[in-house]
C-alpha cells in the first residue's frame, strides 16, 4: 500500500495517533504488536507509516509532499534500475573532482570520482563507527554520493534502498541479485570447497557464503574495485591505506548473517526497542552487547561478502549505498517516531568507542568529507527534511 500524500489522504485514527506522538506519548514498544507482526513486517509497515505521519507536521520549507522519495529496489520500475546502475558506471569511470594533481601521490589507489568515496571512508573510517556521528556522517556520505548521480552523470531518480529483511532467509535468491540488467549485479561466483572462517574479534565462526568469487553477470560484471582491502579474512590485504589494488567485484551472499541479524523482527526491535539514541546506535551497530555482535548494520555488511565485509573499503561496492540508504531509513523511523526528542538526539565522541578518549561531539561540531564534499556542521544533518536534505523513505 502506498501511503497518500496530503492531510486528505489519512485516516482520522491516524491524524489522532500522529498528534498523540508530537504532544509527546511514548512511541510504540514491541509489546504494541504481537510476536508474527514483528516477524512477519506488519509492525515494521505500521511504524514507518506513523513516522511517515509525524513527518507532515513539520514546517520546514521542504515538506512532506515536496521531498523526494527513496523507494526500495524492487519497487523501481526497470528503466530506473537501469538508468541507476548505468549512472554507477558513469561516477566509477569518471576523472577525480576533488582531489588535487599533487595529492595524487597520496592516494594512488584513487582513479575515479567513485573512489574519491571510497578513499574518505577509509580515511575517516575510525572517526565514523561507534561514534556520535555514525549515523550522520553516513546519512551524508550516501546523499552527495546520490547528487552526484544525478548532478554529474544524469540521473533522474532518487537513491534506493536494499530492505534486506525482505531476503533474510536466502538472499542469494533477492530479485537485487537475479544477474540480470535490471540488477544490481549478480552474486559472486561459486566457489566450492572453502572452509569456515574464525572472526577473532568477533568470537566467532561463520559458513561460507554462496557465491565468493567475482560477480558474474549483471551491470557490474565489468567493475573494476581499485581501493582496499585493508582488514579482509583470508585475503591479501593492501599494505597502505591509499594502495592501487585492481580486481574484479567479488560478492557471497550468505544467509548464515541475515537469519541472525536482518530478519524484520531483528530490524523492528532495533526500532522499538531502544529509546535512547546511544542504545539505537549501539544495537544498530552490534556494541555493547554478547549475542547481538553485528546488529543489523554490521549483519548486511558481513551477509553481502567481498568489499562490503571490508571495514574500510566497504562503499567500493555500489551496494553498500543501497544498505546504508536502509540504515538510514532505519533512522528516520526511530527519529519521527519521536521527534520532538528525536531528530536531535546524539551521543558519543567522535572515537571509535571512544579509544583514544576524545570529546563529546556537540551539535556545532564540523564534520569531515574529505575528498567528497564540503565539511558540514553536525547539527545541520539530523533532519532530512531541513538544511541539506529533502526527502523521505516509502
Ligand atoms: C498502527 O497500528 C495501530 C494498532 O493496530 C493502528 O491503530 C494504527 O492506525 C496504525 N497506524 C498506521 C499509521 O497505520
Ligand atoms: C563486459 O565486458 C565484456 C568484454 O569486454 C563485454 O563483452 C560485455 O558486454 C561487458 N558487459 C557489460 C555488462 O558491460
Ligand atoms: C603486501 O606486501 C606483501 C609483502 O611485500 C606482498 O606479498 C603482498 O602481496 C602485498 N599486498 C598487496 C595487496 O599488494
Ligand atoms: C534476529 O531475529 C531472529 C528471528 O527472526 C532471532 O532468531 C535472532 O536471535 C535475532 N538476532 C538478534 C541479534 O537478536
Ligand atoms: C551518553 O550516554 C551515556 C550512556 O547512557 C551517558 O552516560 C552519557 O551521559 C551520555 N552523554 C551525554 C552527553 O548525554
Ligand atoms: C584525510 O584526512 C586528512 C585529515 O583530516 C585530510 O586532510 C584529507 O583531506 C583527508 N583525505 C580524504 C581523501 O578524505
Ligand atoms: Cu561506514
Amino acid at each position: 500500500m502506498k501511503f497518500c500524500t496530503g492531510t486528505g489522504g489519512f485516516t482520522a485514527a491516524s491524524l489522532v495517533a500522529a498528534q498523540a506522538i508530537i504532544a509527546g506519548a511514548a512511541a510504540p514498544s514491541t509489546s504494541d504488536y504481537s510476536a508474527a507482526q514483528v516477524a512477519d513486517g506488519t509492525a515494521f509497515k505500521n511504524i514507518s507509516d506513523i513516522a511517515s505521519a509525524n513527518m507532515q507536521y513539520s514546517a520546514d520549507a521542504c515538506t512532506y509532499e515536496s521531498a523526494s522519495v527513496r523507494a526500495e529496489w524492487r519497487t523501481l520500475d526497470e528503466a530506473t534500475r537501469k538508468s541507476f546502475t548505468d549512472a554507477v558506471t558513469c561516477l566509477s569511470t569518471m576523472e577525480p573532482t576533488h582531489m588535487k594533481a599533487e595529492e595524487a601521490s597520496d592516494y594512488p589507489g584513487v582513479k575515479s570520482r567513485f573512489d574519491e568515496f571510497v578513499a574518505t571512508h577509509i580515511n575517516y573510517t575510525m572517526n565514523i563507527h561507534d561514534t556520535a556521528d555514525f549515523l550522520a556522517w553516513h546519512r551524508t556520505f550516501i546523499h552527495f554520493w546520490e547528487q552526484d548521480l544525478k548532478n554529474l552523470c544524469g540521473y533522474t531518480g532518487n537513491l534506493p534502498y536494499w530492505n534486506w529483511a525482505l531476503d533474510a532467509d536466502a538472499p542469494q535468491d533477492s530479485p537485487l541479485f537475479s544477474g540480470d540488467e535490471y540488477s544490481v549485479g549478480s552474486n559472486g561466483k561459486y566457489i566450492d570447497g572453502r572452509s569456515d572462517t574464525w572472526l577473532a574479534t568477533m568470537d566467532f565462526s561463520y559458513p561460507p557464503g554462496t557465491g565468493g568469487g567475482c560477480v558474474e553477470s549483471g551491470p557490474f560484471v565489468n567493475y573494476t574495485v581499485n581501493l582496499g582491502p585493508l582488514d579482509l579474512p583470508n585475503t591479501d590485504n593492501v599494505n597502505s591505506s591509499f594502495q592501487y589494488n585492481p580486481r574484479c567485484l567479488v560478492r557471497d551472499l550468505n544467509p548464515w548473517f541475515t537469519t541472525r541479524y536482518n530478519t524484520y523482527t531483528n530490524l523492528t526491535e532495533t526500532i522499538l526497542d531502544n529509546i535512547y539514541i546511544e542504545d539505537f546506535q549501539n544495537y544498530m551497530q552490534g556494541y555493547g552487547s554478547s549475542t547481538n555482535k553485528l546488529g543489523v548494520h554490521g549483519g548486511a555488511h558481513w551477509a553481502s561478502g567481498g568489499s562490503m565485509q571490508d571495514f574500510h573499503s566497504s562503499p567500493a561496492d555500489p551496494l553498500f549505498f543501497l544498505h546504508h540508504g536502509m540504515i538510514d531509513y532505519t533512522w528516520v523511523i526511530w527519529q519521527n517516531l519521536d521527534n520532538y526528542r528525536r531528530i536531535d538526539a546524539i551521543n558519543g565522541t567522535s572515537t571509535l568507542g571512544n579509544d583514544p578518549p576524545s570529546a563529546e561531539m556537540t551539535l556545532d561540531d564540523i564534520v569531515p568529507f574529505g575528498f567528497v564534499a564540503d565539511d558540514q556542521r553536525f547539527g545541520d544533518l539530523m533532519d532530512t527534511t531541513a538544511g541539506l536534505f529533502c526527502y523521505r523513505y516509502e
